[in-house]
């Protein structure tokens, strides 16, 4: 009886550890990551590395957002909070309705800021920077002046 039973628990073992391994994403490097140009909504010149999750589904998502020096984003918010970490560069980011450079907080690596839901706030680089932001999906934004939008 014992003895079955310990086969069963191995049995469950092993056949669940195959599930485990396809639902983890391979660990990756930074020279490993798959760019691809940032969606319309952004300004052009960006690209991006979704990291874990579907930044357009409900759940969890992890992105990355690789930035030329001098670019902006205007005035936005998003239906969920936004976290951005900062991998490397040189990344501004402010409060309110209209890009202010006299107002924004500069992020060099490592630095760390949250966009609260709803919250209006804009960005800008003034070197290569690249970014990691993660949220609730899905992801959207909304541009305080909708002339900004460059989707529109
Ligand atoms: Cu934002």
């Amino acid at each position: 009886m014992l003895k079955s039973t310990t086969t069963a628990m191995l049995l469950v073992l092993v056949t669940s550890t195959p599930l485990l391994a396809d639902d983890m994403p391979m660990p990756v490097n930074t020279d490993a990551i798959k760019w691809g140009p940032a969606p319309s909504f952004l300004p052009a010149g960006a690209k991006i590395a979704v990291m874990a999750g579907d930044p357009s589904k409900d759940g969890i998502y992890v992105l990355r957002l690789d930035i030329p020096a001098n670019y902006k984003i205007p005035a936005h918010n998003h239906p969920t909070s936004e976290y951005v970490t900062v991998i490397s560069g040189d990344f501004h980011i402010g409060m309110g309705d209209k890009l202010d450079k006299a107002k924004g907080i500069h992020l060099t690596r490592g630095g760390f800021g949250v966009a609260p839901a709803h919250m209006n706030h804009y960005a800008w680089t003034t070197s290569h920077t690249i970014v990691q932001v993660h949220g609730e999906g899905p992801f959207a934004m909304t541009y305080v002046n909708k002339a900004d939008d460059p989707s529109q």
